[in-house]
């Protein structure tokens, strides 16, 4: 009898694990169904943020909630969770899956998983997130890999950036050219201090990337949908 085997995201999700746990980060899991507070208060989404509207969000109603809740939207509520309860160094890696209401299609899930990252100690710089981002490709992709950092906008982080990645010298074919791999930035001082971390004493930064894309990219998925369909003819390929 032919042996089962684990599915490729959770594979993925192990290797992720291994690399991170070298480098000293811990695991961190969460609810997905999350409290509003957790999902955009303590992450300093303002009141009017678009994330917030029923588009973007499944919303949860329920006589037996006693606060709002939604599918989370993102991973970042168990880093929230995870600095309320545990003093720096905060060195957390958490993988998981979070929800979007959108239609879907070959490069869009209304389910997919996401890989968050999070370090909070003294004196934590830019400098530190951009080695342990090139740390982590390098070993995924095993290769020598660069990276780089363009300007961009989330409300939990300032600055923030969106992370490039090149390998280089490699047959893949991923190889030579510039790809969008994350988000990331120095974690917002409201965050931090709604957290009971004090931002004049500590620094952090934190990154997110969606886990199915990764899959695209090593394995050469074409659509991110087969990684939830369950169809063995796709899924005994790894
Ligand atoms: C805390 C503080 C800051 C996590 C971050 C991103 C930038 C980001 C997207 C990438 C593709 C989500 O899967 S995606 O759609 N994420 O760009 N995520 S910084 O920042 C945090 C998280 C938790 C407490």
């Amino acid at each position: 009898m032919q042996k089962g085997h684990q599915h490729p995201l959770t594979q993925m999700i192990s290797e992720i694990n291994s690399i991170f746990a070298e480098i000293g980060f811990v695991f961190a899991e969460g609810p997905e169904a999350e409290t509003e507070h957790y999902n955009f208060d303590q992450l300093n989404f303002p009141p009017d943020h678009p994330a917030r509207d029923m588009q973007d969000t499944f919303f949860l109603r329920s006589e037996d909630t006693k606060e709002p809740m939604v599918l989370r939207t993102h991973t970042s509520p168990v880093q929230a969770r995870f600095m309320e309860s545990h003093e720096p160094p905060v060195r957390v890696i958490v993988p998981g899956k979070v929800f979007r209401n959108e239609a879907t299609d070959a490069t869009h899930e209304a389910q997919f998983h996401q890989l968050e990252g999070l370090y909070v100690d003294k004196g934590v710089h830019m400098g530190h997130l951009k080695g342990t981002i090139e740390h982590f490709f390098s070993k995924f992709f095993a290769g020598e890999v660069e990276v780089r950092f363009r300007p961009s906008f989330f409300p939990f982080v300032e600055p923030g950036v969106e992370i490039d990645m090149m390998l280089k010298e490699s047959d893949s074919k991923l190889a030579n050219k510039w790809i969008e791999v994350m988000g990331a930035g120095m974690v917002h001082p409201n965050v931090l201090k709604a957290s009971g971390i004090d931002p004049e004493v500590y620094s952090g930064f934190a990154f997110g990337m969606g886990i199915d894309r990764l899959a695209v990219m090593k394995y050469g998925i074409n659509d991110v949908r087969d990684l939830y369909t369950g169809d063995l003819r796709f899924v005994n390929q790894f």
